[in-house]
This record gives structure tokens, sequence and C-alpha cells, in this order.
């Protein structure tokens, strides 16, 4: 009988988890039973405690991985990968831009929609104020330099529209100005909650300051370097130990979530053709073109790759948190998938914060449907502003749960739609969440397989410098 490796075995399990805890939701779903608040608590609690699991390592595994990543490299091999990563982020993103405004313009979901909506909501013209996606590139340069670190990595930035039958009490376009203090201001009842986690950019960016300055440093650093390189080598051990218990925190994460749907069959009806064109979208960018990339740019099979990746992208679906699932998105890489560490540890952090192609595609595909549901057609400049915005939103967007749509905001002020008209999407948004979040995922992994090919050289030269200098000192 083959012997099933330990992987094999934690990803068969994992499957198994996923498919229970449908099953699970399903036996349990009683739309008339009303479950309450308190007993999905109970259901989600062995969910929410490996959730928790996960956030507890971010914070230890992000500052040592880019730390000992940085730190093992010279600044010109960093400088390389650095660039070689944003290249490949902005290619990538403002692709799944494009392609999700050409397929809502050609599928033109928006006008499958009978009512029209300007009746309901009125004609509540907000002024194109394109002031505000400004604001938030102030916002996301402000949060790179966090006062207090500590507080920066575990702030738990809950960002919240207050929000009731459609019209907004608080016009979300000010939330956005608002600082996150300011905004936690407006926070109504629990449930109005429509992002909640970790926002881990200042956290990455101070990561990546001390590693370069400790790499750039030389002898003074040594110490440092050897503290965070065995702080990782502690954290993947305690990694390890968290992911053997995913199958179970996956299983409940799941099976809470379809028992606590509201009707989705009536709201799906409805938003039918916005679902399929963000799906297909994302299907696409996911299945052909990253795979396409994978092949060309990094000359890998993108079966094998994605194979590898399956733990984590099956915790990204279950907990639609590309930050909580960073962990083991570095684990699957340079385990499963053998990526050079110094790549993973560099490149991964840096994508789970700016480079989201799911998002990026939801955002442009939901503000244009939302403008043809509202009968406003889009001039070729609001378009284009809609690929600038939409790809600043998904930089901007944390890689925390529904991060997406509250910045999705910023595009539907750019375009002069009532921002309000984000209700109308957000019946469905905790299901496409998690299919972006896990495309976010796919698309960080292929990265640093790309990265590491196109690195390859510099990598080496940097390895043999390392060996030299660790020889003349011995
Ligand atoms: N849930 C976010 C993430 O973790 C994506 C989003 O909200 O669009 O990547």
């Amino acid at each position: 009988m083959p012997r099933i490796s330990k992987e094999n075995a934690l990803l068969f399990a994992t499957i198994l988890g996923v498919i229970v805890g449908i099953a699970l939701g399903l036996a349990l779903r009683d739309p008339d039973a009303k479950w309450s608040k308190r007993h999905l608590s109970y259901l989600r609690f062995p969910g929410d405690v490996f959730v928790q699991m996960l956030k507890m390592l971010i914070l230890p595994m992000i500052i040592s991985s880019i730390i000992s990543s940085l730190a093992s490299l010279d600044s010109g091999t960093a400088g390389r990968l650095g660039l070689v990563a944003m290249m490949y982020y902005v290619m990538t993103t403002f692709s799944a831009v494009f392609l999700g405004i050409i397929l809502v313009m050609t599928i033109k979901p928006g006008y499958w929609v009978e009512t029209n909506i300007k009746e309901l909501v009125g004609d509540v013209k907000t002024s194109p104020c394109i002031s505000y996606p400004i604001d938030t590139v102030l916002d996301l340069v402000k949060s790179m330099f966090p006062e207090n670190l500590l507080e920066a990595a575990f702030k738990s930035e809950k960002i919240c529209m207050t929000y009731y039958n459609g019209s907004t009490k608080l016009a979300p376009e000010y939330a956005l100005t608002l600082s996150p203090e300011q905004r936690r201001m407006f926070i109504e009842t629990p449930e109005k909650v429509v992002s909640d986690g970790m926002n881990i950019m200042g956290l990455v960016v101070f990561s990546v300051a001390l590693g370069a300055t400790v790499g750039f440093v030389g002898e003074e650093g040594k110490g440092l370097k050897e503290f965070f390189k065995s702080l990782e080598a502690v954290s993947m051990k305690m990694l390890g130990v968290v992911i053997m218990y995913s199958p179970v925190g996956i299983t409940f994460l799941i099976a809470a979530q379809i028992v606590g749907m509201k009707d989705p069959g009536k709201e799906l009806q409805r938003l039918m053709g916005y679902v399929i064109t963000v799906i297909s979208g994302l299907f696409i960018h996911a299945f052909i073109i990253l795979p396409f990339l994978c092949v060309v740019l990094a000359r890998r099979n993108p079966l094998k790759y994605v194979s590898g990746m399956a733990q984590a992208l099956l915790t990204a679906l279950a907990t639609s948190s590309s930050s909580a699932t960073l962990p083991l998105s570095i684990k699957c890489c340079e385990e499963n998938n053998h990526v050079d560490p110094r790549v993973t540890r560099f490149v991964l952090p840096l994508g789970a914060t700016i480079n989201m192609d799911g998002t990026a595609l939801y955002e442009a595909v939901a503000a244009i449907y939302i403008s043809q549901c509202y009968g406003q057609d889009l001039s070729i400049g609001q378009v284009i502003l809609v690929s600038l915005t939409a790809t600043l939103a998904s930089i901007g967007a944390a890689g925390i749960p529904q991060a997406g749509i509250v910045t999705m905001i910023m595009v539907l002020i750019a375009i002069g739609l009532p921002t309000n008209l984000f209700i109308l999407i957000f019946p469905v948004d905790f299901i496409l969440d998690r299919i972006r979040t896990t495309v976010n995922v796919h698309g960080d992994s292929i990265g640093a397989c790309v990265v590491e090919k196109l690195c390859e050289k510099q990598l080496k030269e940097a390895e043999k410098h390392l060996i030299a200098q660790e020889e003349a000192q011995a």
C-alpha cells in the first residue's frame, strides 16, 4: 500500500472537511428556526479558534520572515526582487480590472434588473469628487508608518457602514475620509460591521524597513539576524501544529456560514447577472491568465503548482482573509512547491497587502454593474477612472473579510454614483468575497514562483556571496 505523505493526508482531510462542512450546514439549516446569533457563534466557535490561531502567528511570522529574507540578500538583489514583484502586481491587477470591464460592458448584467433603481433611491447625485481616492492614498501612506507597531499589527479594523433600508445614514464616502478611530465612532450594532480583521500594511512596511536596515548595517545587525532567523523557524513549527487543526476549523467555518445565510436564493436570482459576471471573470483570471503566467514566466506546471497550494487556497475560501491565510501560503509555497524562502518570505507578505487581483476585478465589475442598474451610462473617461480607482481600491483593501466592498465605495464616488448603492450587491458579497480572496491568494502564490524565476541569476549570486562571506568569517 503506497504510503500517503503527511501533506496529502492533511489535504485529503481538509477537502473532506469542506464537504462535511457543507453537508453539516445544509443539514442544520432551517430558515424558519432562525438560529440565534449566540447559537450560531457556538457552531462557528471551532472555526473562530482556527482563524485566531492563524492571526496570532501573523505578527511573529511576517516580521521574522521578511527580515530574515531581506537580511540574507544584498540590497541589489532585494531591490530587484521588489521591482519584479511590483511589475508583476501591476500587470496582473490591471489585466484583472481590464477583464472585468470587458465582461461587464459585454454581458450588461445591470440591464437584466427590471426595477429602476433611480425610483428607489431618488436621483441623489454625488458630485464625482475624485478627491476621495487621493484621501485614500494619503490614508494608505499614513497606515504604512504606524505610530505603534504592536497596535498596528494587532489592530482589528472594524469598518462599518451604518445603513438601513438601502439608504445610508452616514454616506460612506465620509467614512473613507475619516481616520479608523473616527470610523469606529459610527459603529452601530455589531451586525452592521462590514469588514473586520487585521490590516497588516503597517507591519509589512515596518518589517521591510527593518529587514533592509539589518541587511545594510552588516555586523551590527548580526544579532538581530540570528534572532529573527530562529523566530521564523519556531513560528513555522507552531504553524505546523495549527495546520493539523485546519480541517476541523474549516469544517465549522463553512457549516456556520451556510446555517447563517439569509435566504440566498432570492438574492442570487435577483443578482444572477452580476454574480455570473464576477465569477466568470474570476475563473478566467484564475484558470487561464495566472496559469499562463506560471508556464510562460515561471516555467512551472500550473496544475502541480496549484495542487501544492491547495491547503492555503481552501483556507482562503473558508476564512475569506488573505492575511489570515498568509502563514499557510508561505508554508505551501516552500514545502510543497519548493520556492526559494528568500523570495516567498518577502514577496508573499507584500502581495497579501497590495496585490489583490480578485478584488480589483470585482471592484470594477461591481461599480459598472451599479451604474447600469442606476441607468447611468459611463463615458470612456469614466471607464478609465473606474480602472484606475478599482486598482487603487484593491491596493487599499486590507486582507480581511469583505474589505473590498468598503474600498469599492471609492470607485462609486469617482464616477459620481450615490454611494449607498453598494447596498445593491451587499447580500451576495460574503459568497463572492470568499472566491475573490482565494483568487487573491492564488495570484500571490503564482507571483512568488514568477519572481523566483525572473531573479534566478541574482539569487544564485547572492547565495555565492553569502557563502563567501561566511567562509571569510570562519
Ligand atoms: N477578503 C479580502 C482578502 O482577504 C478580499 C476582499 O475583501 O475583496 O483578500
